[in-house]
């Protein structure tokens, strides 16, 4: 195994002698394909460490006692997304360093961080030894194995959310039944194991009924819709044919899809954000706007059930409670997210204090932020890929020039037909004028190949 190693000196931190550190291994292609990017455009890199080496770069701190240390808390969040990139820029603003992890090293949150590592973050032999370098370690997505995190507990690691209200929240279907049992309202639903148990579903919850994937799910992937007894085995196929575990809901006819950013501090504290309403296509979310044009009534209850949700599974940190309004007022819970969350984006501009630094915030244990908006009302309109190709925008000068307008691009090294690249911000008076024009400016704006 033959390793080429590229050390720079980094000057950034005077107290503490830093190397950034670059290891690539020939058989790891997409690793070698991001260094020769990298190197051609002759950008210095960031570490993408091997065990140990990140915790040399700390070798004065006392991991996860930088309180008594008087230090400023190293945060490790595992995964290195957009939800990522944007926790690490509201966490520097508190003078906060983050540390990521991420299976790639060209990802959006490499860009803006302290340390990033190249590694499987679900991999306990990999993830431990990276947390060593870390005070406390958070997560921007579900998908980290709640075995992985229970690992890294036991290893002494403190880990927001704990692995207990993983095991519970990234088990759709668990999560579903634990919020059941405390008696908060969802949508019917039923563990199925073969084609046999869809179809006797259909017949004690009625058709349509969506099939999900019990892990893994997000953007609509994991999940098929099936209209009648007709649909079953091409829904069956298309998620895997028994492969994974699956369940089944009942398709709730909804007039309104409805969510809440609720945040839970260490400390017991809890804050929620404005309730927002949600567009989706193809399950995935295309528009929020907030608040959600329904009743105070209707508002306190959808803020109280989600608060309940969060309590229900002792979420730490923000959680992004998504919901169903029916016809008849009911609100039934659809999803828990145990992150920051798409839904909450428009709180960067629109609040007085974001989902982001928030987040940070109460798993500090620092006091939470006021989540009140500061305008009376905000669009966000999600950027999607358009086509496969190159992830540089174009269509984005309106967007530019728009004084209430805020343009975010996560800095996708590739652009992929519906992929998530970015997302547009606009605060405004009236929500109708707000909305048509977010609308407008980001139906310019175009990511991947021009034809299709
Ligand atoms: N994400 C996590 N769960 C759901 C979503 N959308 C965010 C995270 C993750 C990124 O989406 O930030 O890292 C993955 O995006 P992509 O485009 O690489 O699939």
């Amino acid at each position: 195994m033959e390793l080429n190693w590229k050390v720079r000196w980094s000057e950034t931190f005077s107290h503490t002698i830093a190397f950034w550190i670059v290891i690539s291994h020939e058989s790891l292609d997409s690793l070698g394909a991001c260094r020769r990017q990298h190197s051609e455009k002759g950008m210095i890199w960031k570490q993408g460490c091997l065990s140990g080496l990140s915790k040399s770069m700390d070798m004065t701190k006392d991991r996860g006692n930088y309180r008594a240390q008087g230090c400023l808390p190293l945060i490790g969040i595992i995964g290195g997304g957009q939800l990522a990139r944007m926790q690490a820029q509201a966490a520097s603003r508190l003078g906060c360093r983050i540390s990521t992890i991420e299976k790639v090293l060209d990802c959006p949150a490499a860009d803006v961080v302290h340390t990033h590592q190249v590694g499987d973050w679900n991999d306990p032999a990999v993830l431990i030894p990276w947390a060593e370098g870390c005070d406390l370690v958070a997560l921007e997505n579900e998908f980290v194995e709640s075995a992985t995190l229970h690992a890294l507990e036991q290893a002494g690691h403190t880990v927001v959310p704990t692995a207990k209200t993983m095991t519970i929240v990234q088990d759709k279907w668990n999560q579903k039944e634990q919020l059941r049992k405390d008696g908060l309202p969802v949508t019917s639903f039923q563990a199925v194991a073969t084609i046999k148990d869809i179809h006797h579903a259909g017949t004690q919850l009625g058709w349509p009924l969506v099939l999900k994937k019990r892990k893994q799910g997000y953007d609509g992937k994991g999940n098929a819709t099936i209209q009648n007894p007709e649909g079953v085995q091409n829904a069956w196929e298309c998620l895997g044919s028994g492969t994974f575990p699956l369940y089944v809901e009942a398709f709730c006819p909804f007039s309104k899809e409805l969510a809440v950013m609720v945040v839970r501090s260490v400390d017991g504290s809890h804050a929620e954000y404005p309730v927002v309403e949600t567009m989706q296509k193809d399950h995935i979310c295309h528009v929020v706007t907030a608040p959600a044009s329904i009743s105070p009534e209707l508002r306190d209850k959808a803020s109280g059930i989600a608060r309940g949700a969060v309590e229900a599974v002792k979420g730490l940190g923000c959680f992004g409670v998504e919901m169903f309004l029916t016809d008849d007022d009911d609100i039934l819970i659809n999803e828990l997210a145990p992150r920051v969350h798409n839904s909450g984006h428009y709180t960067i501009e629109a609040c007085r204090c974001s989902q982001f630094e928030n987040h940070i915030r109460a798993i500090l244990g620092w006091p939470l932020g006021d989540t009140a908006l500061v305008k009376p009302s905000a669009v966000m309109v999600n950027l999607l890929g358009k086509n496969d190709g190159p992830s540089l925008p174009s269509g984005i000068t309106e967007a530019l020039q728009d004084p209430d307008a805020h343009l975010h691009i996560y800095g996708k090294p590739q652009s992929r037909k519906g992929r998530k690249m970015g997302h547009l911000t606009l605060t405004g008076e009236a929500q109708d004028k707000t909305l048509a024009r977010a609308q407008q400016l980001a139906t310019s704006i175009h990511f991947g190949r021009k034809s299709s």
